[in-house]
Order: C-alpha cells, then sequence, then structure tokens
C-alpha cells in the first residue's frame, strides 16, 4: 500500500511582471519545484517585498455598547477559574484569518470579573496591562502587590510577574487588556506556569506599594538605580494623567507650543528607570483633542489599538471610517494614515508595538504637513 504525500508547496499563478511563459515544460518544473518543497522567488517577491507595508490586518471598529453586553452574557454562562484562566474575550480582526489578534503583534480584550470572583494566579513571559474605561472595584495582584484599578488608571504589568484578580466590590467590573500574545506566539519562545488558584486579599489598599516608592515625578530611591526593562510603577492614575493633559492645553493657550498639534494633548506612559516605554514590547500613550480639533493624517509602521476614554469624534484610517464614543475600540494597521475630528471634545487610549519596530530599526512615521 502506497500512502499519497500532497505537498503543502504551491507555485503561484501570478501576473507580475517579467514572469518567463508557463509552457508545459515550466509547468512541469514548477510541479518538480512542489514536490521538492521549493518556491521561486519570482512569483513570490510581489507580495514579500511590497514596495511600501501592505497589512493584512483591516482597520476595524468594535463598539463598547456591543462588547460590555456580550461580556456580561459571559459573566452570566461561563465560570472564570483554572485552566481557562481568565474571562477574556479577544477582538479579531477580521483581515487575520480568525485569529484572537487584533493586529498581527498585538492582543485586546474584554475581561469581566463578577463580584467576589478570583482569576487565578499566574504569569507568563507575555508582557500585558490593564485599562479601565469604566467602573471599579477589582484589585489586580501583581508579586502580592495589590493594586487597586479605577476608571482611568493604567496599570502595565511586565511579563514573568504572577499576577491575579480579584473583585472584592458587589459589582461587577469590566476593563480591557493589552498583550503582545500575537507577537510572542510568532517568537515561539514562550512560557507559561500556573501559581495559586486563589488571590492574595487581606489588603485592599488605595495605594499599592510599587505607587508607594516610585509614583514620585523625578525622585528615584536610592535602592533602585538600577535600570530594569519594564517599569517597575504597577498604576498610573488618572488625576496624573488628566492634569498633565489639561495642562498641556492651558499652556498652548497661554501661547506655549507643548502639544503635538494645535488642539492635540499627548502624554506617554514610561518607565521611571530609563525615560523608555513601559514594556520592552509594548508603547501606551494617551492623547486628548481639544473641542473643534483635527488632526492631520499620520502613518506609521507598526499597528496600534485605540479605545476612546471620553468624548466622541471622527475617525479615519486608510478607507474607513466611523464616528466613534465612549469605550469603543479601533485598530489602526501598518502604515494606514489616521486622522482624528472631534467637535465635543475627545479622549484616547492608544497602544502600539513600536518599540518592537525601533529596536529593529524597522520603525518609520510620516505626518502630511511635516517631515518628521
Ligand atoms: O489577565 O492575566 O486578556 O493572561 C489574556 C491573557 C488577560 C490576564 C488576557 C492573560 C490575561
Ligand atoms: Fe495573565
Amino acid at each position: 500500500m502506497t500512502t499519497q504525500v500532497t505537498s503543502p508547496v504551491r507555485v503561484r499563478a501570478t501576473d507580475a511582471a517579467d514572469q518567463p511563459e508557463r509552457t508545459p515544460e515550466l509547468e512541469a518544473l514548477y510541479r518538480t519545484f512542489e514536490k521538492q518543497l521549493l518556491i521561486p522567488l519570482w512569483t513570490e517577491i510581489g507580495e514579500l517585498m511590497p514596495s511600501q507595508p501592505s497589512s493584512k490586518a483591516l482597520p476595524y471598529l468594535w463598539r463598547w455598547q456591543d462588547l460590555l453586553p456580550a461580556a456580561a452574557q459571559a459573566g452570566e454562562l461561563v465560570p472564570v477559574g483554572r485552566g481557562g484562566e481568565r474571562r477574556a474575550m479577544a477582538l479579531a480582526n477580521p483581515g487575520l484569518g480568525g485569529r484572537p489578534f487584533a493586529t498581527p503583534t498585538l492582543w485586546a480584550a474584554i475581561q469581566y470579573l463578577n463580584p467576589g470572583e478570583d482569576a487565578p494566579v499566574h504569569r507568563h513571559t507575555q508582557n500585558a496591562f490593564r485599562f479601565v474605561v469604566e467602573g471599579e472595584g477589582v484589585w489586580t495582584v501583581v508579586n502580592g502587590d495589590p493594586v487597586a484599578m479605577r476608571r482611568g488608571d493604567f496599570l502595565p504589568q511586565a511579563g514573568w510577574n504572577w499576577h491575579g484578580h480579584h473583585n472584592r466590590s458587589d459589582r461587577a467590573m469590566a476593563w480591557i487588556d493589552g498583550l503582545d500574545i500575537p507577537f510572542q506566539h510568532y517568537t515561539e519562545a514562550t512560557f507559561f506556569e500556573f501559581g495559586p488558584d486563589e488571590v492574595e486579599t487581606r489588603e485592599a489598599p488605595e495605594h499599592s506599594r510599587s505607587e508607594r516608592l516610585w509614583a514620585h515625578p523625578g525622585l528615584r530611591p536610592l535602592t533602585h538605580l538600577r535600570p530594569t526593562p519594564s517599569t517597575p510603577l504597577l498604576a498610573y492614575r488618572w488625576e496624573y494623567t488628566d492634569h498633565a493633559l489639561s495642562e498641556q492645553l492651558a499652556l498652548e493657550a497661554d501661547g506655549h507650543a507643548v502639544t503635538v498639534e494645535p488642539g492635540h494633548a499627548a502624554v506617554r506612559y514610561t518607565n521611571p528607570t530609563t525615560g523608555g516605554d513601559v514594556l520592552p514590547t509594548l508603547r501606551t500613550e494617551f492623547h486628548r483633542l481639544a473641542p473643534h480639533t483635527e488632526t492631520s493624517p499620520r502613518q506609521e509602521t507598526g499597528s496600534s489599538v485605540f479605545q476612546v476614554f471620553d468624548g466622541s469624534g471622527r475617525v479615519t484610517v486608510g478607507a474607513a471610517g466611523w464616528t466613534v464614543e465612549r469605550g469603543d475600540l479601533f485598530v489602526v494597521p501598518s502604515w494606514q494614515p489616521l486622522s482624528l475630528a472631534t467637535e465635543t471634545g475627545m479622549d484616547l487610549f492608544r497602544f502600539t508595538d513600536a518599540p518592537v519596530f525601533e529596536r529593529l530599526d524597522l520603525h518609520r512615521s510620516h505626518q502630511e504637513g511635516t517631515q518628521a
């Protein structure tokens, strides 16, 4: 008995320039290539080496008013516990073949925890953060340090730290998770470990130990002078982000050129030990548009996910466009021009894979009307 092994390799039919004539002899050669698992460059080059980035990911919008009820329904039907680990529902970009990936490198999910529930302790090499668009009552416990989560807070959590979440309130809470799961998946270099099933919940302090040590601008503990690749600060509180942005716009109104462009204030969350990005693979920022502001189109290599935190506006990504409001999430694929416009004013949280691209010298950006 013989087993028929079909080669997974196909020489692509292409209408690219400079292809040899498809004679019977050439077709036979291509079948020989396929049997030997060979693919010629000349049929692939257009796809593999395009003149500029052409992302498979599509611009796409998920509305909070649809996400939240679906997450709440999962809260009724799906227990959270060991094995499944998290009641998290990932945004699956329609261009990425049904994988739970928002972009080729970024994971974005809505996570939901009922009153009294624990998301069990684990650790993984994937870098993560939480961002809270509404609600409170969950403490995320990172290496035994309980960190309260409230609206507007940004909570980074570097790879390989133990973490679990506990809802100590009498109301369910939802938030978004951002991770580098897709990027790390391609690296085939990831590790994962289970910790205790229950989250340590004796303490529920207003401020985590990490904030008590690190949340003092410009002040570095003399016991911690060595730079670390990820931020040691586990919570960036809304009151500081809000104040930094309103002060930028106030300074602009006083005639100081401190904004990214007129009416557009922005801050980046940084690692206080380096001044660089909070996590080795993830960049996170917060943008505030004053009322009646329109940004000029900007394109960048690498991809982004945005969440509207407040206000409303109009988003244009390449050929796509949406009217957006609080909680809505949208994806900007590599090199697609993005512009934002608002009448009421709009606050947006953003995360990107830029640190990876910068470190590999693959980062490029272009903004209309500038040289940068
Ligand atoms: O909360 O620890 O959305 O490990 C995906 C993987 C959340 C988490 C996610 C995770 C977590
Ligand atoms: Fe996790």
